[in-house]
């Protein structure tokens, strides 16, 4: 991370990194995420939620060893390390693709709907470009420095769909990651091209709150097989503690 990378995401809480997906992983990805939506067809999405104008996949870890390079890139964990501290896991992986012609942009929110505490930042995310960001696809807009307010879009905007002055809309080419403080204002916007818009979504939390996809429930016992030691911490996937937080989410459905 550069000392330029390191304020910006300080001040203005996210940074596009251009040009961090090589060639052939970039092609492999966007195989993968296509063979996914072919296969899952209408069900895809069905573990957390459908979204009106967006094709989603969600527990992709599982889906493709083609993704667990994503969810553990050094080149992106020290920007995660660097929000969060060094104690944080992974939280979900997803991919988002906006529809051709999607009319409404998603509301702007905080991933998860909640803000830092005292201990500072609580989640992250880095949104993977499998497609370029252009001015009318469906780009991410981001609320630059808003993750200091202290405050959810939600509740201080009458319609968290509509504009936000100074939003900043990200246009970058494919193969860019835009990582980011996920307290930041943020949201897709709407697609006015014939076009897909798709994404994959990395989001990590801090060690003291639950996953989104509770990964060692979520994960084959063949796929968990398989992983390093590294990849099973990042996962939480032996840690007893994430296990209570998961098991406490699900009955109070936090997520
Ligand atoms: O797809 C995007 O551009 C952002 C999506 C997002 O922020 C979300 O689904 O929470």
């Amino acid at each position: 991370m550069t000392e330029n990378e390191k304020r910006l995401l300080d001040e203005q809480g996210y940074v596009v990194l251009e040009g961090l997906i090589e060639t052939d992983w970039f092609r492999e990805l966007r195989t993968r995420v296509e063979e996914l939506f072919e296969e899952e067809g209408q069900n895809s999405g069905h573990e957390f939620r459908a979204e009106p104008f967006a094709r989603t996949l969600f527990n992709l870890v599982d889906k493709g060893e083609v993704f667990e390079r994503v969810v553990s890139d050094p080149r992106v964990l020290v920007f995660v390390s660097h929000v969060l501290g060094g104690c944080f896991k992974l939280s979900s992986l997803n991919a988002r693709s906006t529809n051709p012609f999607a009319p409404v942009a998603q509301p702007l929110h905080c991933d998860l709907d909640i803000l830092p505490d005292d201990q500072g930042a609580r989640v992250f995310n880095a949104i993977w470009l499998l497609d370029d960001f252009t001015p009318d696809n469906g780009a991410t807009r981001m609320v630059p420095g808003s993750h200091l307010w202290d405050r959810l879009p939600q509740k201080c905007m009458p319609d968290a769909k509509a504009p936000y002055p100074n939003e900043a809309l990200i246009t970058a080419p494919a193969g860019s990651v835009l990582v980011y403080n996920a307290h930041v204002w943020h949201g897709g916007t709407a697609n006015r091209t014939a076009r897909h818009r798709r994404v994959l979504q990395a989001q990590y939390v801090r060690r003291d709150l639950p996953q989104r996809e509770w990964q060692a429930m979520c994960l084959r016992a063949e796929t968990q097989q398989r992983m390093e030691p590294l990849m099973r911490y990042l996962l939480a996937l032996d840690d007893p503690y994430n296990d209570k937080l998961c098991a406490e989410a699900e009955t109070q459905h936090v997520h």
